[in-house]
């Protein structure tokens, strides 16, 4: 299903006269406004295509209503995501679960929803049926040569079907690692992985990146063989200048300091892709913001600053995609809820006065540089983000017009109650 023209009018004239209060009140104290209205328009969040769904943990998976059981029926759903806030123009595949039978065709459905299609994902962190070699100890990593080239190939393959829907990264997050003491050798592990990255490097296109995912800990829980930013930017630094880490906020050891990461490998030139999602414990996948909002603010205050110094586009610079699995909620409202909760810590960080800080940093003013950025995430910036959607054909109140128009229910009688996700 898709949103028309007047049921978004609609909505939104009935919450106008509210909306331009709260906008003006706000707009009044922010110097430059409108350049930061251009950046929240111009700044989109890849969907991927695994969160559609009703994800799942180790210990089983409830199912959802309605899910999108074709490629075409996520990238509809993702479209009309789009529709509600103007800021989910993209979507991100994983092969196996979304390989398309027809990228034409496919590529012809993204153009009339205004979507692109972000990094591809690849998989050797579980067994295909058919396939003649086993991930169980490893995948890249693994001691056995024909084991690692079926993982290349795989990865190959992945990049071709990219290729054909015109994206342009491929991002890998490998399970590899042990579980016991004297299971592996770091060595080996780390020299097989970078030989085998090596392969897929040379059969990235021209103007392609690759993306390397790092992990602290799970499905292997003594070492991972690429378990940190450190690890991360030793491949991507060895692989050569198309290989970038990619940071998923969820795979840290608790109490990281991930904005100091980002900071460094942005300096480094090697910060590539982003993988959003909130967690108390481990990888608990999440909706952003939804348990450290002012982690997620510093993190985005050292996107802006690291961006801004190298003179990057902020919505083109990095890969910016939502990472995240749901067990709870309607994975359509979750989204929604994603999308503003990283643009809501976005428009905070461009609030923060970079001058006044580095005057507040050279003075060892710590009062004062603590106030600034406070100041900056105490403020409430979502009805800037409302005028941005406003202005771009979005609704006023996403999850409202959601809900009154019934959307959820919409997609059952489309599907069918019992509607499985491929994927997770
Ligand atoms: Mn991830």
């Amino acid at each position: 299903m898709l949103l028309t023209k007047t049921q978004i009018e609609q909505h939104n004239d009935a919450l106008l006269t509210q909306h331009q209060r709260n906008f003006e009140f706000i707009s009044g104290n922010i110097p430059g406004i409108e350049g930061v209205i251009k950046k929240l328009t111009d700044f989109q969040v890849a969907i991927p295509s695994w969160a559609l769904g009703n994800g799942g943990t180790r210990f089983g998976r409830f199912a959802g209503r309605g899910a999108p059981s074709t490629l075409e029926q996520k990238l509809e759903d993702v479209g009309l995501l789009h529709q509600f806030n103007r800021s989910s123009g993209a979507i991100s595949l994983h092969i196996p679960w979304d390989i398309p039978k027809d990228a034409t065709a496919l590529k012809q459905l993204a153009t009339q929803l205004d979507l692109k299609f972000d990094a591809m994902n690849s998989n050797t962190f579980q067994d295909q049926p058919g396939q003649a070699h086993s991930y169980k100890y490893g995948s890249l990593q693994h001691i056995d040569k024909a084991v690692r080239k079926q993982a290349i190939e795989h990865n190959i393959e992945v990049i071709k079907y990219g290729q054909e829907l015109g994206s342009a990264a491929l991002t890998i997050w490998l399970a590899d690692g042990s579980c016991f003491p004297g299971q592996l050798s770091f060595r080996k592990a780390f020299n097989n992985t970078l030989e085998s990255l090596g392969e897929i490097y040379d059969a990235l296109p021209e103007q392609w990146k690759v993306f390397v995912e790092y992990k602290a800990f799970e499905p292997n829980f003594y070492s991972t063989t690429v378990g940190d930013w450190g690890q991360s930017f030793l491949f991507a630094s060895k692989l050569g200048e198309k290989a970038y880490t990619l940071v998923d906020l969820g795979h840290h050891l608790p109490n990281a300091n991930i904005e100091q990461i980002v900071a460094l490998l942005l300096n480094e030139k090697k910060l590539g892709g982003f993988h959003f999602n909130d967690s108390k414990y481990g990888d608990d996948d999440l909706t952003v913001g939804s348990i450290k909002p002012y982690q997620l603010f510093l993190i985005f205050k050292e996107l802006v600053d690291g961006m801004d110094a190298r003179g990057m586009d902020h919505a083109t610079g990095l890969g910016w995609m939502i990472d995240a699995s749901h067990n709870v909620k309607d994975p359509l409202e979750d989204l929604l809820q994603s999308v503003e909760a990283i643009k809501i810590a976005y428009a905070q960080a461009l609030l923060v006065d970079a001058a006044q800080l580095e005057t507040a940093q050279e003075n060892n003013d710590v009062t004062l540089a603590q106030e600034l950025l406070q100041g900056a995430y105490r403020t409430d910036v979502r009805p800037i983000l409302a005028e941005a959607r406003l202005r771009a054909g979005a609704a006023l109140d996403p999850i409202a017009l959601f809900r009154q128009l019934k959307v959820r229910d919409q997609l059952v009688n489309e599907r069918g109650e019992n509607a499985v996700a491929t994927g997770l």
